[in-house]
């Protein structure tokens, strides 16, 4: 498991190696090529002179040689962009320092030395909100993965730690805010600018490094550890939008209790700083001490925000205060150990929202994205394991494998070590490395020494790609019931053949007259095949497996369809009742769409599923929050994804038969439910927020039944919301029919919310993944509208990925749809690389389409490797995609 530190340079800088293999193709980083930086940087002094088109900065480094790393007698300083304006070392001029490439190389001949290096920006022009970027007129930075190298010269990879004292000077009128890590040690006025020093006692990368300068206001509020230290907490937004921040705030505190009581973890420093900035790459980064936030994960209010989007600010906040430990304590040795930080702190994130809310709900909510999107990542051409081999472009691989498949990877060592052996693993882990630079095999050591066990084998999850199969089968012969588990590692681009990995299924065998079972176990399938023995079933029981999804895995079983109802309705683990559902209409509709039903047997098929949907809308024992998870049928994608090809034209018309059928049969008891859960407050309680999930759901079967009633219906939620929730429910189901409510409302949305950026999003997102048969040419329309552009990634992730993810429209059997994809990728590609590049997974996913539309999806994906000028992030996901 262990990887080779032989250097790949002198400088031992894994950046150099291969460089220029093939002329046109950037250089491939290979994670056995790590060696460590040959020196230290024991101090940054770094000052900013600020402006919004001209900003100035001295870095000084203060060096010392790397007594770990193999001499060398230059240091490479990485840079994007930049020109050293000034070099010295120690005090003096440099003479000797060159540039290869983008990086400055300078000779440094003793053990010990001061380099000063000023570089000049212009943040206003910086489209790619990457280093210091301009948003709304205030100044911020973004340096994870490799921003920091566009704000100067430095050893820019995560194993090269240092204590930041940062100054910054500022019109004071235009940034009367100053903010940077750590604490405010100084602060003063020189006439029409002010200036204020901040000082980080934490070592820490380039890549937490963060800065703010702007005209904020902050709700501030504070929080006791339990060591009493007394933390400020502050959350700066624009004025006017302070009242939307409360929830944060609340968030924000309860995860800080919450990280000190499941996972020991305590604050370490006296203030903790979030902004809120509107122009932003990704959710939020967690910067030591100064969070910086897209403003969606900030602001919410019950007029403006979902119960969804109060859910997702309470996540994101949470994740990013959790990685102060899992990722700025213990940080990652190089890029490839990504997992080790982001899997990690994406479990706690999902613990503490279990333990926030409904622990189940939330679960299956946690696993339908995985399905959506990691599982079809993983059997496509961008597979990668969790701890990847090499990449071209770092900001690529913020995948969903790495965090929720990594996620995923963690929590099955927790289930195997029970919660108590897993704290002690994850406390000997911080113990252990607490100051360090660590790798995902660290972690896994840890794990095993405090929690005592033996993973061995199960290290294979972390090199290993793809979603393992697993084929059950349940036999039952005189009183003994013989279940046969195997399983089969799909090969994925560059692993051929795979090994057995060790899978932890928790199952339960019911009896199926008094619906009971007589305790859940979990087993361990660790060869390719095993079989187990059951004692004392006169009958054949039921099997439950794989129950609260404990291994990400894909279930093959031979269940017969009363078997699944029969867990559909009793099964006592919710996410085993909950996929019981699933399997039930997908198993149907697999049947519809592979043809060879007579009409008897799709009446039985349908029959099933009617009779199960009736009984989850009846059951008085479920809440309405896990009764909408048992009402909804599973995705396009989803179902897409069981297929070896597939047609999504005949998958998203046979999903629309079933659902029209439905809402037709149980029209009556649809509507009852929507009228019963009318009558709920417009409060955030639990009760309320289930109340508004089923009743929008119910709208969606009715919408497929009968357009104008469902129209009808919707219109009126639409206009006694006092929740954004119940008005964009009903929007959305209006955006999907032809009626001529359906063009009012959405009239009056956008007139009712116009300049409320957020909301105005979900405008655009609303009619780009309504079903609407004209969805397509909406896009097109929507694009021209004046509040669309593509330089603030949000807007434009609401109008395209929304429409990226509605299969009826992307996969228009025209190839209209990928035009418009590939279209936006190049357009965006020179404005924002890193954005238009997370839109290419759309058109790469063609070898699992029917041949008709692959070729089309092949044939945009060839054009755009064909233009010139492709920025890196992009020509790698275009050529990985064409494979
Ligand atoms: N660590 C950041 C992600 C940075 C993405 C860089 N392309 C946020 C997070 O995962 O918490
Ligand atoms: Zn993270």
């Amino acid at each position: 498991m262990d990887i080779a530190r032989t250097p790949a340079t002198p400088d031992g800088n894994p950046e150099m190696a291969d460089a220029a293999v093939e002329p046109h193709a950037p250089a491939l980083i290979r994670r056995k090529d790590y060696a460590p930086y040959p020196w230290t940087v024991v101090a940054t002094h770094l000052d900013f002179d600020l402006g919004l088109d001209k900003t100035r900065v001295e870095a000084k480094l203060t060096l010392e040689r790397n007594p770990a790393a193999e001499p060398s007698p230059t240091i490479r300083l990485n840079g994007e962009g930049l020109a050293p304006l000034e070099v010295r070392c120690d005090g003096e001029p440099s003479n000797s320092h060159t540039m290869d490439g983008d990086d400055l190389i300078v000779t440094l001949p003793g053990d010990a030395h001061e380099l000063t290096i000023v570089t000049e920006l212009d943040p206003a022009g910086n489209s790619q909100l990457m280093g210091l970027f301009a948003s709304n007129g205030m100044l911020c930075t973004q340096c994870e993965a490799e921003g920091f190298r566009r704000i100067t010269f430095f050893p820019d990879r995560p194993d090269v730690l240092s204590v930041y004292t940062v100054r910054m000077r500022a019109p004071k009128a235009q940034f009367p805010v100053l903010l940077a890590n750590g604490n405010c040690t100084a602060e003063g006025e020189e006439g029409e600018h002010h200036w204020a020093e901040w000082h980080d006692p934490w070592p820490k990368p380039s890549y937490l490094f963060a800065l703010v300068a702007g005209d904020l206001v902050a709700r501030s509020d504070s929080f006791t550890t339990m060591g009493g230290r007394e933390v400020a907490l502050n959350i700066f937004v624009r004025d006017g939008d302070l009242d939307r921040t409360e929830h944060a705030m609340e968030s924000l505190k309860r995860a800080m209790a919450w990280d000190e009581q499941i996972f020991g973890r305590e604050y370490d420093l006296d203030i903790y700083n979030i902004v809120a900035v509107s122009d932003f790459n990704m959710g939020a980064m967690e910067n030591k001490g100064l969070n910086v936030f897209n403003t969606k994960y900030v602001l919410a209010d019950i007029d403006t925000a979902t119960d969804g989007d109060f859910d997702a600010v309470e996540g994101v906040i949470a994740h990013e205060y959790f990685h102060n430990w899992s990722g700025n304590r213990v940080t990652c040795r190089d890029w490839f150990q990504l997992s080790l930080k982001e899997g990690f702190t994406v479990l706690r994130d999902q613990l503490f929202s279990q333990d926030m809310g409904s622990a189940p709900v939330k679960r299956i909510g946690d696993v339908r994205v995985l399905r959506s999107v990691q599982f079809p990542e993983d059997s496509g051409p961008l597979a990668h394991p969790i701890r990847p081999d090499s990449y071209q472009e770092i900001s690529n691989f913020y995948t969903s494998t790495i965090y929720n498949k990594g996620a995923e990877v963690i929590r099955m060592m927790r289930t195997m070590a029970g919660e108590e052996a897993f704290r002690k693993g994850s406390d000997l882990y911080f113990e252990r490395h607490d100051g360090e630079a660590a790798t995902c095999e660290d972690f896994v050591k840890a794990i095993e020494d405090g929690a005592g066990l033996d993973l061995g084998q199960f290290r294979l999850w972390y090199s290993q790609a793809g979603t393992p199969k697993v084929t059950v089968k349940l036999s039952h012969e005189g009183e003994t019931a013989t279940l046969t588990l195997s399983q089969e590692v799909p090969p994925t681009p560059g692993q051929p053949d795979k090994q057995p990995m060790p899978i932890p299924l928790k199952i339960a065998l019911f009896d199926r007259t008094s619906g009971t079972h007589r305790g859940e176990q979990l087993v361990v399938l660790n060869g390719a095949s095993e079989t187990l023995t059951f004692e004392g079933f006169e009958a054949p029981p039921v099997l439950s497996v794989n129950r609260g999804f404990s291994a990400p895995v894909r279930i093959e079983r031979d269940i017969p369809r009363d078997d699944l109802t029969f867990l559909a309705a009793k099964d006592d683990d919710p996410f085993a009742r909950y996929e019981a559902m699933q399997d039930l209409v997908v198993g149907h509709l697999g049947d519809v769409i592979g043809g060879g039903l007579d009409t008897e047997d799709r009446d039985v098929g349908r029959e099933a599923i009617r009779t199960a949907l009736a009984a989850v809308l009846a059951d008085g024992r479920i809440d309405d929050q896990m009764r909408g998870e048992l009402m909804m049928l599973p995705s396009e994608t989803y179902l897409m994804e069981q297929a070896l090809v597939a047609d999504p034209g005949a998958i998203h018309a046979e999903r629309e038969t079933l659902k029209a059928w439905l809402g037709q049969e149980l029209g009556e008891e649809l509507v009852g439910l929507h009228q019963r859960a009318s009558e709920g407050p417009g409060t955030l309680d639990a009760a309320a927020q289930g109340a508004r999930k089923i009743k929008t759901l119910a709208l969606t079967y009715l919408a497929a039944a009968d357009q104008q009633r469902a129209s009808d219906m919707a219109a009126a939620q639409y206009d006694g919301a006092t929740t954004m929730t119940d008005r964009q429910g009903a929007l959305m189901v209006l955006a999907g029919l032809e009626t001529a409510e359906r063009t009012a409302k959405l009239l009056d949305f956008y007139n009712r919310y116009r300049g409320n950026d957020l909301v105005i999003d979900k405008w655009f997102a609303l009619q780009a993944s309504s079903l609407h048969p004209q969805a397509l040419a909406h896009v097109k329309a929507l694009r021209e509208h004046e509040d669309f552009t593509l330089r603030n990634p949000n807007r434009a992730r609401s109008l395209y990925m929304a429409f990226a993810g509605n299969p009826q429209a992307f996969y228009a059997a025209s190839g209209e749809g990928y035009r418009l994809i590939a279209d936006l990728i190049l357009e965006l590609d020179p404005i924002n690389s890193q954005t238009a590049a997370r839109f290419v997974p759309a058109l790469g996913r063609w070898r699992r389409i029917e041949p008709g539309r692959a070729a089309l999806m092949r044939g945009e994906l060839e054009r755009i490797a064909g233009a010139s000028q492709l920025s890196r992030d992009t020509f790698e996901q275009v050529s990985r995609s064409l494979g």
